[in-house]
């Protein structure tokens, strides 16, 4: 065995043992308990960001942890190819998105081997591999032929001087991101999956998603947004068309003093044909993004119709007006305004002048609250006024009884809606999955034979970021009908990326089949145990994740109604910022181009540049990004200190689900901790072979120095099988290290316990530090198997037990208590047990503790006055 801890040679030996022997290599065993832990598959961008370290390692310290509880462990990993990044970083660097993809594919395996990351690598893939995605396409057309998917016109952003449609992340404050030019909204026809379908499932089954965070959960429930409303129909005055809104709030219903309508409404329509200044402000709202987020952020504006509305109860007529704010796409394209008790009806009524009519008053638990409609809206809900028949009535009764008066007379129905719209899967975008259809002009929309499949994305294409090549390109566009044999024209647009990780979970099971999406094995592995990952999935990729889930159960492919069974979401990685200000501008500094002097606690005090010795302003800590320059690269961090000093920083400083803030200090201190576990192993090796361990002969210095290594094992167990938190399971072995530093018997008994003390500390330390591990392992225990292989100990009960003794308790001198201490009680743990005894409490309450003597193994007396 060296003296010296060299990680560059014991990690690239453990790494060569675990690839040479497939260690993780695993296949369905029937005999052995399955735990399938997965983490969030990287986009291929080009290099590990310490936040992809921090989220693989947490992965691979549970999966290894439940291996070695005996359990048959699958950890794959793969690579989320197709999307934006790559056509953008093909248009910068001239390369076509398939190189580049598969170029950084191979760099960021490299890395991924390198941290030692437990995968089992014959199960890799792909998104853009046609073996993968052409599985998507055979789920689209099962799922077009059950009238899961359809075709719907609906609006994307548009850009007049690219000619091309813009993501909606491409849209900066309302401008194309490459010319600059104001973004525009066009319709046209795009595939929708109907997850609406599955609202009620996808909300129900969140009660029994116990294994996940709640927020998350919370997260997902308030997208899917489940709400009981009321669909009322307007009459239009002097006309035999009808106005349909949707309302959660219709016992406001009385307060209505106008109707809004979307631009693309047909009354909108009908009226711009009267109307030039009404067409121009129609045009004008197209000529903005679709984004929800830009909408809120517009100046609500609006224009009358001209057209009057019936009110369905009244029979008042109320103004038709165009909105800005009113979409199209979400429900009927039109609402009821009662400006009096919503925010955005009370602003538009006050700019256009339009009457403010309070119906609601607060109720008899909110007698305090003012109502000052000058100012705002009165929102809340309460007790019905100015309604005529239903004054008085709470806000609850009226629900009922406005909705049943409205359906007595075929004005309006009770319906429940979802917040959770369909899910436009089409991107007019090249690097994606092919969308499996052929338009044709006889028999329509048709969708492509299963044995045609996959659609293959040509890859060799010139790219120069205008339009997708493979709309521009015949061969690929020009087919037969798969129905009539005429002439007829593939889809070019391909699948939003979210797709293809809908569904990895399930084909990391059997990436082998070309035969079938799935077999049987997915039966066995899913549903995952354990998922790791970002809260940034928390709703979009969380919720399509198990939309698929149900999609591929309704074809039999799966038998679970959910995927995923615990999820964690690791926090952020952030770093302290380094700055000059200039021109009041900031200009960041890595943590590389600069030197910091930090104080006791690590936190850094001062800083200066390196390249001129001169002092930069030591800012706050953020999230590490590119544009504060605070990033680390994981690469440089593993060939200064190696992958365990790496995965020892991340785990042993912050709990997984809370941020970790980089400090240098704190990884040169993991780094020393190995050292110095290290050097001990070292010397305790050197001195030769240890005895068999006999617990019954151990004297008491002994019992305790044993005792103390099980309580760790203990302790370590519940850490990090129960709380996962692996940061005081850490600084539990630091602990028991102290401990073991200051025990100096080196009998054959006491190196018998060393053993048994170091064994365990190797052990509970191979999940975080596996490569450390696995080389002391074999130099602790040369003739046992393999640490992989090993099981996680377990705390012997029978070391735990503690000799008792009597001792006798006095206050001022007199007898009053007896007490049952363990022999090897120091002095507070004494002192405290007589203190806690009921009879001595008795004699002591109210008095001032002057000492407490202890006499060992015989007494205490405690002085009082
Ligand atoms: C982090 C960072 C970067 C990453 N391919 C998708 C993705 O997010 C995942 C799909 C399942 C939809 C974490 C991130 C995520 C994992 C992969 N990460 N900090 N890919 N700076 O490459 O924590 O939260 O962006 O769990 O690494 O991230 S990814
Ligand atoms: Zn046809």
């Amino acid at each position: 065995m060296k003296e010296q801890y060299e990680p560059k040679i014991i990690e690239q030996r453990a790494q060569d043992y675990w690839q040479d022997n497939k260690v993780f290599s695993v296949s369905e065993d029937t005999t052995k308990e399955k735990y399938y832990c997965l983490s969030m598959f990287p986009y291929p961008s080009g290099r590990l960001h310490m936040g992809h370290v921090r989220n693989y390692t947490i992965g691979d310290v549970i999966s290894r942890y439940q291996r070695m509880l005996g359990k048959n462990v699958l950890q794959p990993m793969g690579w989320d190819a197709f999307g934006l990044p790559a056509e953008n970083a093909a248009i910068k660097n001239n390369v076509p998105p398939a190189a580049w993809t598969r170029e950084n594919i191979d760099y960021m395996r490299d890395q991924l081997k390198r941290l030692g990351l437990g995968y089992d690598w014959d199960r890799e893939f792909a998104t853009c591999d046609p073996d993968y995605y052409r599985w998507e396409q055979w789920l689209f057309t099962r799922l077009y032929k059950k009238g899961l998917v359809y075709k719907k016109t609906s609006p994307v952003n548009w850009c007049p001087n690219d000619l091309t449609v813009l993501a909606n992340e491409q849209v900066i404050d309302g401008k194309c991101w490459r010319c600059d030019s104001e973004v525009e909204r066009k319709d046209i026809p795009q595939w929708f999956m109907k997850i609406t379908d599955y609202a009620d499932e996808l909300l129900n089954e969140l009660d029994g998603l116990t294994g996940w965070p709640e927020q998350v959960v919370t997260m997902q429930r308030n997208w899917i947004g489940r709400s009981q409303g009321v669909d009322i129909v307007f009459d239009i005055a002097d006309s035999k068309d009808k106005l349909k809104v949707f309302t959660t709030r219709p016992d406001t219903l009385m307060g209505v003093t106008y109707v809004a309508v979307a631009a693309e409404h047909p009354l909108a329509h009908q009226a711009a044909e009267k109307h030039s200044n009404v067409a121009a402000f129609i045009k004008e709202c197209a000529a903005v993004g679709t984004a929800e987020a830009t909408i809120e952020k517009l100046e609500k504006k609006g224009i009358d119709t001209g057209m009057k509305a019936i009110h369905p109860i009244t029979g008042q007529k109320v103004p038709v007006f165009i909105a800005n704010f009113v979409l199209m796409g979400y429900g009927e394209g039109a609402v009821m305004s009662v400006p009096a008790h919503d925010q955005r009806d009370w602003e538009f009524a006050n700019k256009y002048g339009l009457p403010i009519q309070q119906v609601i008053e607060p109720g008899e638990d909110a007698v305090d609250i003012e109502v000052d409609l000058k100012s705002s809206a009165y929102v809340d809900k309460g007790r019905l006024i100015h309604s005529g028949e239903f004054d008085g009535l709470s806000s609850e009764q009226a629900f009922d009884k406005i909705a049943d008066k409205l359906s007595q007379h075929n004005k309006g129905n009770k319906r429940i809606t979802y917040r959770l719209r369909d899910w436009g899967v089409s991107r007019q975008r090249y690097w994606g999955t092919p969308i499996p259809i052929i338009n044709c002009k006889k028999c329509g929309e048709v969708p492509v034979a299963e044995k045609d499949l996959p659609v293959k994305l040509p890859e060799d294409v010139e790219f120069d970021g205008v339009g997708s090549p493979i709309k521009k390109m015949p061969s690929f566009y020009n087919t037969k009908c798969p129905k009539c044999g005429g002439k007829a024209q593939r889809e070019t647009d391909t699948f939003d990326t979210f797709m293809e990780s809908s569904w990895y979970y399930a084909r990391f099971a059997c990436v082998d089949n070309n035969k079938a999406m799935l077999d049987e094995r997915a039966k066995y592995w899913l549903p995952v145990d354990q998922y790791v990952g970002g809260i940034e999935h928390a709703i979009l990729h969380l919720l399509y994740a198990r939309f698929f889930n149900k999609l591929m159960r309704g074809v039999g492919l799966v038998e679970n109604d959910e995927p995923i069974d615990n999820l964690l979401t690791q926090g952020m990685v952030v770093a302290t910022t380094f700055y000059r200000e200039k021109d009041g501008k900031k200009e960041y500094f890595s943590p590389a181009e600069v030197d910091t002097e930090v104080d006791r606690k690590g936190q850094i005090e001062r800083a200066i540049l390196l390249a001129d010795s001169k002092p930069v302003v030591v800012g706050s800590v953020e999230k590490m990004s590119k544009s504060k320059s605070n990033g680390v690269d994981p690469q440089h961090l593993i060939e200064e200190y190696g992958a365990d000093t790496a995965r020892l920083f991340i785990m042993f400083t912050a709990p997984p689900d809370q941020s970790l803030e980089w400090s240098d200090t704190a990884v040169e201190g993991s780094f020393r901790f190995l050292r110095r576990l290290w050097r001990v192993v070292f010397e305790h090796v050197q001195a030769g072979p240890t005895v068999q361990l006999d617990a019954s002969s151990l004297n008491d210095k002994q019992k305790t120095l044993r005792r103390q290594v099980h309580a760790t094992i203990k302790k370590i167990s519940d850490d990090v099988g129960r709380r996962f938190t692996f940061n005081t399971a850490i600084a539990a072995v630091m602990e028991l290290m102290n401990t073991i530093g200051k025990f100096d018997d080196r009998s054959d008994m006491s190196r018998a316990i060393l053993q048994e003390a170091f064994e365990s500390i190797i052990l509970m330390l191979s999940p975080i530090v596996p490569h450390f591990c696995h080389s002391l392992w074999s130099e602790l225990s040369p003739n046992s198997i393999s640490i992989e292989d090993q099981s996680w100990p377990v705390a012997d009960e029978s070391a735990l037990q503690r000799d008792e003794l009597e001792m006798i308790v006095q206050v001022n001198g007199k007898l009053r208590g007896r007490i049952c201490v363990p022999a090897d009680a120091d002095r507070n743990e004494v002192e405290a047990t007589a203190l806690a005894d009921d009879n001595v409490k008795r004699f002591v309450e109210g008095l001032a503790i002057v000492k407490v003597i202890v006499v060992p193994a015989k007494l205490v007396n405690i002085v009082v006055k």
